[in-house]
């Protein structure tokens, strides 16, 4: 135990670092599988009134609206309705990226139709192979759209960022070192060679990961006359990217290099949750992606391993619905847990990515959550997952939920893009 709490002590003062507070307590987590506590999951095809789903039409029309409202009402808060109009404006374009073997774009989605409101901007690579509208993958980033490949003529981002000066970020705004800080995460050619798209946009355009009361970001375009803050079922932080996500896929919809049709949504630990709370909300989504998303992600939250829904509210208050709050230390209260979460998706392709070492998110917590989606899979007539145990490290399931563990820690490494990319393949391609 003491290995696990020092490390997560350094989890803990990284996080506050990261977001510039100060911790001023630490909190008990478990790191041991045997101390686990015994809990029952909210069964996904059970109405709230105690009648079994049996079919398809009843978890569409009654279980699915059911779930998702819960979701909205106790974890992300809800998105709002009001649709922006937005203005996309294709800024740089270079056929011959990459040397030739690439299509650079940038396109600034202006949030309001505004050029001088909020906007955020998406970089797009599509391989020149393309003989038709190509499958994509999109991804927030974390450290700005030039931090993701060395590529000179990616626009660097002049945007808040959280310090951190090894990845080239003086003052919170990046500078000329910042580029292709992050490339070990986005293996852009190798992506392009497989005849896939990829878009990214830095989730600080949509909303800066701070705790700043939501002035700043999305938020405010939608409160109402007088409003100040979101209310405690409305969305937070991870609500704000999801939104971001679907905005992208509505300039995908307007590209003809893009098969809209054909989007997998991928995200890496917080920008997981956003992937797959994107994925539950927005079913033109095809194919939805967790890497290492954890607690309030992938895994399950009664399993109370590893980062709880206390500590992750506490260390990050502005990612969920204040309404989250209450179930601090109280997971069993929860109506739903994060395999339901998964459910949302079906009967799309859903993959579930873990990283052994990788303790902090829980990996048999999101296997697990993966697995007790599959009833729903199978009733909508998919293979559901293929497993009813926990594969071994470097076995990766790949039926229509999919699922992996890899060596190593909390990262995304080329192996996971690999096997994104074997389950697009499989389930993606015409
Ligand atoms: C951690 C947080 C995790 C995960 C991670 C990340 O500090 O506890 O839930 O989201 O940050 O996003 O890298």
């Amino acid at each position: 135990m003491q290995g696990a709490k020092l490390h997560f002590v350094g989890q803990f003062l990284l996080a506050a670092l990261a977001l510039g507070s100060i911790a001023s307590q630490a909190q008990e987590f478990n790191y041991d599988e045997t101390a686990v506590p015994t809990y029952t999951l909210p069964d996904p095809l059970v109405l709230t009134d105690g009648s079994p789903v049996t079919d398809a039409a009843t978890w569409r029309d009654q279980r699915r609206p059911e779930i998702l409202s819960l979701f909205e009402q106790h974890v992300y808060g809800k998105t709002p309705e009001q649709s922006l109009a937005l203005r996309f404006e294709v800024m740089s374009e270079d056929t011959a990226a990459l040397g030739g073997v690439a299509t650079r774009k940038e396109v600034a989605v202006y949030f309001t139709g505004d050029d001088d409101g909020p906007r955020m901007d998406i970089l797009l690579y599509l391989p020149n192979s393309r003989t038709e509208p190509v499958a994509t993958f999109v991804a927030l980033n974390y450290y700005g759209n030039h931090s993701i490949h060395a590529d000179p003529d990616i626009t660097l981002s002049t945007q808040w960022m959280r310090p951190r000066e090894e990845f080239g970020v003086v003052d919170n705004r990046a500078t000329e070192a910042a580029r292709g800080v992050r490339a070990s995460r986005w293996p852009v050619e190798r992506i392009l060679e497989r005849g896939y798209g990829l878009a990214t946009v830095y989730y600080g355009d949509i909303d800066p990961d701070v705790d700043d009361g939501f002035q700043n970001g999305v938020h405010p375009l939608f409160y109402d006359e007088g409003q100040t803050v979101p209310a405690a079922n409305e969305w937070a932080s991870i609500g704000a990217w999801a939104w971001g996500l679907s905005r992208a896929l509505d300039y995908f919809e307007t590209d003809a290099d893009i098969d809209a049709e054909r989007v997998a949504v991928m995200g890496h630990s917080r920008h997981g949750k956003a992937a797959l709370w994107a994925g539950a909300q927005d079913e033109r989504f095809a194919l939805v992606i967790s890497n290492n998303s954890g607690s309030g992600g992938a895994a399950l939250s009664r399993r109370r391993f590893g980062e709880t829904v206390k500590l992750i509210n506490t260390g990050f208050p502005h990612w969920f619905a204040d309404n989250f709050k209450q179930y601090n230390d109280r997971e069993d209260a929860l109506p739903i847990d994060q395999h339901m979460l998964l459910a949302l998706m079906a009967p799309r392709p859903v993959y579930v990515a873990s990283a052994i070492e990788d303790r902090w998110a829980d990996p048999r917590g999101e296997f697990l959550s993966a697995r007790h989606a599959d009833p729903v899979y199978r009733l909508l007539d998919t293979d559901g997952i293929a497993t009813q145990q926990m594969p071994g490290v470097s076995q990766p399931i790949q039926s229509t939920i999919g699922y992996h563990v890899r060596p190593g820690g909390h990262s995304v490494m080329t192996y996971d893009w690999d096997r994104f990319m074997d389950f697009a393949d499989r389930h993606l391609q015409r």
